[in-house]
């Protein structure tokens, strides 16, 4: 620490890039570029609460599920997300911003979540292209950002990634026992794929060139993969698991291009997505609606918790007294 200050500026930052050029990672209590700092901030966070407000859509089917097996196995994976957005909070928390901070912005609509939470879960099929598709694009993101430059994110992307694939094969379980269901089961799960396959392409975010953040996070690290890059190699393990269901997805451009050694795939509506992201998808104002009611009624834990930390600070004081 005593060397950060007797360096200048640019000479910190050119110390920081080069321990980012050499994969070293960046943990709390190094220096860092504020941009840095404010970035990670922004895009941890984001995921965190991509994580809480996705348990909505699926906690909806908990007391629907069709058998006790698939509730429990539900049941469980909902919990994992609430788990994954408190380890996702705590990495934010080190980079010197609250909790109440975190809440506060998610809950004025001035921080974001995943814009696929939007989306309603209207039948049971719903909730096995969610563990598919949606927890299928996450891992994609995801497993790239195991390799993030910032410790505390990439050390929680590592659990997170193990129970994100437990997660993408229920899902997928559950797709593959409806398709070899009777006529209503095929028709259901394809009604499902039908509308979670463009919102599941959007998770990627922006194409490179219109992503705001993406030149500056891949030069820091934070990002390792561009939005495109991961988009295409979901697109490419997606189209062989669907040919398995004997289902398809709702792309009438999907072809393979010999040349490319890759799929090439329609043009998402950017409109549709926009208005998702920022505030006006089908369900967006219940999502944080309920996340508002849920806090509040909530408030009495935090309180506890904060008498009980008062009290055994007190005791500790006497006794050291
Ligand atoms: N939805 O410059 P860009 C899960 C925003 S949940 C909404 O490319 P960046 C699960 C973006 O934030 C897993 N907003 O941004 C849970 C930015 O807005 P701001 C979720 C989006 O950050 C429960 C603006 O557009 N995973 O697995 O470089 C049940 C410009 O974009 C979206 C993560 O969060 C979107 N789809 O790249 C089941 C992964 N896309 O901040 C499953 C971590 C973009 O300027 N996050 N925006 O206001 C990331 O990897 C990156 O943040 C993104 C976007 C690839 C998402």
């Amino acid at each position: 620490m005593s060397d950060s200050k007797a360096m200048t500026e640019a000479e910190l930052i050119e110390r920081f890039q080069s321990r980012i050029d050499d994969e070293q990672k960046i943990e709390p209590k190094d220096w860092m570029p504020e941009g840095y700092r404010k970035n990670l901030i922004r895009q941890i966070s984001q995921h965190a609460h991509s994580e809480v407000i996705g348990m909505q859509p699926e906690g909806n089917w908990i007391t629907r599920a069709p058998t006790l097996r698939r509730k429990a196995i539900l049941l469980a994976k909902v919990q994992d997300e609430g788990g994954h957005g408190l380890y996702l909070y705590s990495a934010a928390e080190t980079l010197g911003v609250s909790r109440e901070e975190l809440i506060a912005a998610l809950q004025s609509g001035e921080a974001k979540y995943a814009s696929i939470f939007n989306y309603p879960t209207l039948t049971w099929a719903d909730i096995g292209a969610i563990g598919w598709l949606v927890d299928g694009a996450a891992i994609v993101n995801q497993v790239s950002l195991q390799r993030t430059s910032y410790g505390p994110y990439a050390r929680g992307m590592v659990r997170i990634c193990k129970e994100e694939s437990f997660h993408q094969r229920q899902g997928y379980e559950i797709m593959l026992a409806l398709s070899r269901g009777n006529e209503a089961q095929r028709a259901m799960a394809q009604d499902s794929i039908n509308r979670f396959w463009w919102p599941s392409l959007m998770m990627f975010g922006p194409h490179d060139a219109e992503s705001a953040h993406s030149g500056q996070s891949m030069k820091w690290k934070i990002k390792r993969q561009s939005n495109d890059e991961l988009r295409q190699k979901f697109v490419d393990q997606t189209v062989k698991q669907v040919e398995v269901l004997d289902m398809t997805l709702p792309d009438p451009d999907l072809k393979w291009n010999e040349g490319r050694g890759h799929y090439d795939f329609g043009e998402i509506d950017w409109e549709e997505f926009k208005r998702s992201m920022s505030g006006g998808g089908p369900c967006s104002r219940q999502r944080v609606a309920h996340h508002v009611k849920a806090h509040e009624e909530g408030a009495w834990v935090r309180e506890a918790l904060r008498a009980y930390q008062k009290k055994q600070k007190s005791q500790a004081d006497k006794a050291a007294a």
